[in-house]
């Protein structure tokens, strides 16, 4: 199948891509399309399924959506959904990634519990009351120093125990397997496949 990805962020497009393949997964500029959309949602869910209903009024085609973020116990859930916008506000400017994850990393100096999780939303919406939602996280916490090239946002200062490395270090094809965003796609492809039957 071929479906649209509510998305201005490029590495997601092509993580996705990865998982769901074989199934195509478009951009909204393929289609000519400038998608914007104001995330004003209070839950991932929220946010998630604002993406896939603004994309949707612009298209045919089916929709998904994604809607993810770092969240750590030690800062009451922060960054959370605003996870794109961490540090911002301080700074007067959408930070770069390494930017941001220096923020982090300083927020959370003197502070013992760097436990953290990752939560992806997916939403595939087939047709206005067709809508198939998935959630999923991965656990880890924050090192004391960025590493590794992989990945995107957050996943150098995102540590694995059980791999010991953090997720930038991982190859494409491990971070797709184990992450919150791989396990939520692989979810959603069965669906694609199911319809795609
Ligand atoms: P769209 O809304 O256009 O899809 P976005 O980057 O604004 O793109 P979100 O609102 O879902 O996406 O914010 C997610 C942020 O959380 C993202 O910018 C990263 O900073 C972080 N993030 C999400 N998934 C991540 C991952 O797999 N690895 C590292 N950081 C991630």
């Amino acid at each position: 199948m071929e479906v649209v990805l509510a998305t201005g962020n490029a590495h997601k497009a092509k993580e996705l891509e990865k998982i769901l393949s074989p199934h195509r997964v478009l951009i909204p500029a393929d289609l000519g399309i400038d998608f914007d959309c104001e995330e004003t949602g209070t839950t991932y869910l929220e946010n998630a399924l604002l993406k896939a209903r603004t994309l949707a009024a612009l298209t045919d085609k089916p929709v998904i959506a994604d809607d993810s973020g770092l969240s750590l116990p030690a800062l009451g859930g922060a960054p959370g959904i605003y996870s794109a916008r961490y540090g911002s506000q301080e700074a007067g400017r959408m930070l770069e990634a390494p930017e941001r994850n220096a923020f982090l990393l300083k927020n959370l100096e003197g502070i013992d519990d760097r436990s953290a999780f990752f939560v992806c939303s997916m939403v595939l919406l087939i047709s206005e009351y067709r809508i198939y939602t998935v959630q999923e996280t991965l656990d880890g916490r924050i090192t004391e120093n960025q590493s590794g090239t992989g990945g995107f946002g957050y996943d150098p200062v995102f540590y694995l125990e059980d791999r010991k490395m953090t997720v930038a270090d991982l190859s494409e094809e491990e971070k797709n397997r184990l992450s919150h965003r791989g396990k939520a796609g692989a979810k959603i492809k069965l669906l694609l496949d199911s319809l795609a039957l």
